[in-house]
């Protein structure tokens, strides 16, 4: 075994990656991710020991961690000298953070160990999960892990327009550490807990930092057709990345098309007065390699989901943020509160011949919490007079298993009289069928992106205060959620925080989840496994 990773859906066999990645993600960057989270948790130790010395840890220490935590969630960073570079960073951010508390402990070797580029390989293979020997307790880690990872990528996206929060970086630190120590199964489990209550908290920033930058989104039709000048392709999740694109090429000549989880950036009122945003290209993420070829134009990938880059468009995608891969171009960060400098793009796409047009229409989308509570009284009537039986939540992420057709036979199954609630990239699975509507409402109604689940359980809470309800799980809603990557992991512990229980998840449950830990959950949570399509419509109509 010359690497192990298991924190995504797709890992081999669902036990675990060990010569590389299913993702493509090598094994010297798998390693070196291992020896960057290591590190963190060093930064964490020290950080407890300055803070218990009454010590004030700076913000920039937090939003180093948010960012380097995003660096290695999936599909974000194949580039083992990238990795290198954030290794060197942090070491250098844990002797700053070391001097708050006058330099003398903590004395485990992630707060201790030190390193040059030329000696981090051979270090990181000793610092991985498989380091945990209990099954469990390992678990329970990785679980945590993977909880902050999605909520240091959802930190580093509010921080990124303006809006940061000490309190979510005091619990990168309480965390990490935590995963350094012998601690019960209880304690353990509380943590696991608390990362849910901090992911809604992420959550909640990043909804106020997105809607108080680009306005609350609207219904809003997308064209899915493309038009004869030459395009911009933008995937990921980061808004502020596209706003600096749009402004830069607006007299350009060129359109600007989004892909996957961009897609919700049609949905923002100040997205809306640039003519030449023009639609979204394509489907989820792991559709990339075939649509990116015939785009044809330049792509910019701002977060996950990057996967291994073929020729075919080797020369003009670029990558800008936390995503690297070796050989490609990356646009560097922000100076001083500027805008990043998309012209290299822009000058690219010049160049290029029109995308291939791969389908026609429009989808509809919009339907973020403010959207929705706008429309209150008609869901409320609709609910009261029966015309709408359940709410359907299918958010989540979508991948390349076969399983997943599972989601789109669900929503083509479910009765006539349930609306789907949907976020994430899972949406694709399901939002070009033509389901319908109930009395004007569509039959999916999409939130957003992945972080605007957030906006779901806004809607749910808001549905629980109109119906008196004293308790979220007596609401006519059922949760069959699709998960791929850690942002995913958050989102399901922010719904465990809520108090959602009986949640379906799929298409498998996490093997990073021991059969204890798992039992935990579904103990206490009642969180199960899909089943089949017609059995588990079946039993989501009868609340179960
Ligand atoms: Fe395997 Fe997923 Fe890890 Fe990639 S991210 S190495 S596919 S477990
Ligand atoms: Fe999708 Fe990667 Fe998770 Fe933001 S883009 S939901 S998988």
């Amino acid at each position: 075994m010359s690497m192990f990773c298991y924190q995504c859906q797709e890992t081999l066999r669902n036990a675990g990656c060990t010569k590389r990645g299913v993702c493509g993600k090598d094994e010297s960057t798998a390693n070196l991710q291992d020896l960057l989270i290591h590190t963190l948790k060093g930064i964490a130790l020290h950080a407890e020991a300055a803070r218990a010395g009454g010590a004030e840890v700076p913000d920039s220490v937090g939003r180093f961690m948010a960012e380097a935590l995003f660096t290695t969630i999936t599909n974000v960073d194949f580039d083992p000298e990238h990795v290198s570079d954030v290794i060197e960073q942090a070491l250098l951010v844990r002797d700053q953070v070391k001097a708050l508390h006058g330099g003398s402990g903590p004395d485990h070797d992630a707060a201790t160990w030190t390193g040059t580029r030329d000696t981090f390989a051979g270090k990181a293979v000793s610092v991985g999960v498989l380091t945990t020997e209990n099954e469990d307790v390992r678990s329970l880690r990785a679980l945590l892990v993977y909880g902050l990872k999605g909520i240091g990528a959802y930190a580093d996206h509010a921080a990124v327009l303006g809006r940061e929060n000490s309190a979510i970086y005091a619990f990168f630190y309480e965390a990490l550490a935590s995963t350094t120590r012998d601690l019960s199964v209880d304690d353990m489990v509380g943590l696991v807990l608390k990362a849910g209550e901090v992911a809604v908290t992420t959550m909640a920033l990043l909804d106020e930092a997105n809607t108080a930058a680009y306005g609350h989104p609207e219904i809003t039709e997308v064209d899915l057709g493309v038009r004869n000048r030459p395009g911009i392709l933008i995937s990921g999740h980061d808004l502020r990345d596209l706003e600096d694109l749009l402004e830069q090429s607006k007299d350009a000549g060129v359109d600007v098309y989004t892909h996957g989880e961009m897609l919700p950036a049609h949905y923002y009122p100040a997205f809306k007065k640039y003519d030449h945003l023009v639609g979204n290209y394509g489907g989820a993420w792991w559709e990339q390699q075939k649509e990116f070829a015939s785009f044809n134009g330049p792509i910019l990938l701002t977060t996950n989901c990057l996967v291994p880059v073929k020729d075919a468009y080797r020369d003009r995608i670029f990558t800008t943020g936390r995503v690297a891969f070796p050989g490609i171009d990356h646009i560097p960060d922000r100076q001083n509160g500027g805008r990043k400098d998309f012209s290299a793009i822009i000058e690219s796409a010049r160049k290029c011949p029109p995308p291939t047009q791969l389908e026609t229409g429009k989808i509809t989308g919009g339907f973020a919490h403010a959207q929705v509570v706008a429309l209150a009284d008609k869901v409320v009537d609709a609910v009261n007079s029966g015309a709408i039986k359940r709410f359907i939540v299918m958010a989540g992420c979508d991948g390349r298993q076969k399983g997943r057709s599972y989601y789109t036979e669900v929503a083509e199954n479910l009765p006539d009289d349930t609306v789907i609630l949907t976020a994430g990239c899972a949406k694709y699975r399901y939002n070009k069928l033509d389901l319908g509507d109930i009395g004007g409402i569509p039959r999916v109604l999409d939130a957003g992106q992945c972080n605007d689940s957030y906006s779901l359980a806004v809607v749910a809470l808001k549905l629980k205060e109109i119906f008196a309800l004293d308790d979220i799980n007596k609401l006519p809603i059922s949760f069959d959620i699709a998960w791929y990557e850690q942002k995913a992991v958050t989102v399901l512990l922010a719904l465990l925080h809520l108090g959602v229980k009986g949640i379906r998840l799929g298409p498998t449950l996490p093997g990073f989840l021991s059969p204890n830990v798992a039992k935990v959950l579904v103990d206490n949570f009642d969180i199960k496994p899909i089943g089949d399509v017609q059995g588990d419509i079946a039993a989501m109509m009868a609340g179960r």
